[in-house]
């Protein structure tokens, strides 16, 4: 670790979950209508998973929640605690208590909204080989309300920061607080990243997602999810993963003196870091069979990663270094947890 960071100078807004996480067949899958390697709320059809994989199946419960894998991993790297703050909404139970306990542990500053009649928000991790489905049964994480971040002593947490991470998750959640946090980050000139998250956040939610763009200076998503955008936009159908980022980036930016960069995911394929219309890309490691556990939490890692650098004002290509350091790392970890000592630096 290099010189003391300031405490809080990253927030972030999420939906706290703990994941139940099991190896199931694909069968499994199927009889639920899911695919490998997506992301989906939970409908009424979906409710049984999350009993059945308890009762039949070797289930394990891990801290999760997009943001919050992402800020447990730069507070990891960081080794200097209470550097990130986050905020979502949990119910008054004994998740509740795990979860708070998992952030305290990794060193985030959690700051929770609590919906006492809602249970916390819990997520089905499908494990399949090297794959992974995930089907959020948000609860009390959609119970948040922008009140919570209009509360003095959040209030001054947000005006304090210098950087700030939303998922496009939160989006089903709560577009106003995103916007909330956005014209801050926009008022003061402090940078503002957002993560595309899911192909469905892209179908269904498009909407707020392009009223927040014009703020959004660094734009993060996997393959899947940059398709999934370029669809709903109506883009070339043969619009390669390139040619989507350089039109990620082209989109209309509020400060345009910052112009927006992307940086698209590929699995074990490079890593690609869009600025006006340069490509370049970043190699992976790729991993051997046998050294995978699960890629639960894969893309998270790289953005706490990325994260951990950007807050000490690292050089882009750092960032994006680290992150995939980060996301190989806990790829070989349970969801998305680490082991022992960070070896980046
Ligand atoms: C709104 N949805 C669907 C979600 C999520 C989510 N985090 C926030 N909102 N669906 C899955 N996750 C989390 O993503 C992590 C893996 O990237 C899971 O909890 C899992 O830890």
């Amino acid at each position: 670790m290099t010189s003391k960071l300031q405490e809080g100078i990253l927030v972030g807004c999420g939906n706290p979950l703990l994941d139940i996480s099991a190896p199931v067949p694909l069968q499994f899958l199927e009889g639920y209508g899911m695919n490998v390697d997506d992301a989906i709320l939970a409908e009424e059809r979906h409710m049984p998973i999350y009993r059945e994989l308890v009762d039949g199946y070797q289930a394990e419960y891990l801290a999760g929640g997009s943001v919050q894998n992402s800020l447990r991993i730069a507070q990891w790297i960081l080794r200097q605690p209470n550097v990130a703050v986050f905020f979502g909404c949990v119910g008054q139970d004994d998740y509740a208590d795990i979860l708070r306990e998992k952030a305290r542990a990794a060193g985030v500053d959690a700051h929770y909204q609590v919906s006492p009649d809602t249970p916390t928000g819990t997520c089905a991790v499908l494990i399949t080989g090297t794959h992974r489905s995930l089907c959020a049964n948000l609860a009390a994480a959609n119970k948040f309300t922008i009140d919570h971040l209009e509360q003095p002593a959040n209030k001054a947490l947000i005006d304090n920061a210098q950087y700030y991470y939303i998922s496009g998750f939160f989006l089903t959640v709560n577009p106003p607080s995103i916007m909330r946090v956005a014209a801050t980050a926009n008022a003061k000139q402090r940078p503002f990243l957002m993560n595309l998250s899911a192909p469905f956040i892209s179908q269904y939610f498009m909407e707020p997602l392009m009223a927040v763009m014009p703020y959004v200076d660094i734009i993060f998503g996997n393959e899947a999810e940059a398709h999934a955008f370029a669809t709903a936009q109506g883009w070339p159908a043969d619009a390669d993963l390139r040619e989507i980022g350089k039109r990620l980036v082209a989109l209309p930016k509020i400060n345009s003196e910052r112009p927006r960069i992307a940086i698209l995911t590929q699995g074990c394929d490079p890593v690609l870091l869009i600025q006006h219309d340069k490509v370049q890309e970043f190699p992976v490691t790729r991993l051997a069979v046998h050294e995978i556990v699960d890629t639960n939490g894969a893309g998270d890692a790289f953005v706490g990663g990325f994260l951990s650098q950007y807050v000490q004002g690292k050089s882009l290509d750092v960032c994006i270094r680290c992150g995939n350091y980060a996301a190989g790392h806990i790829i070989k970890n349970p969801g998305c947890t680490y082991s022992g000592e960070p070896e980046f630096n």
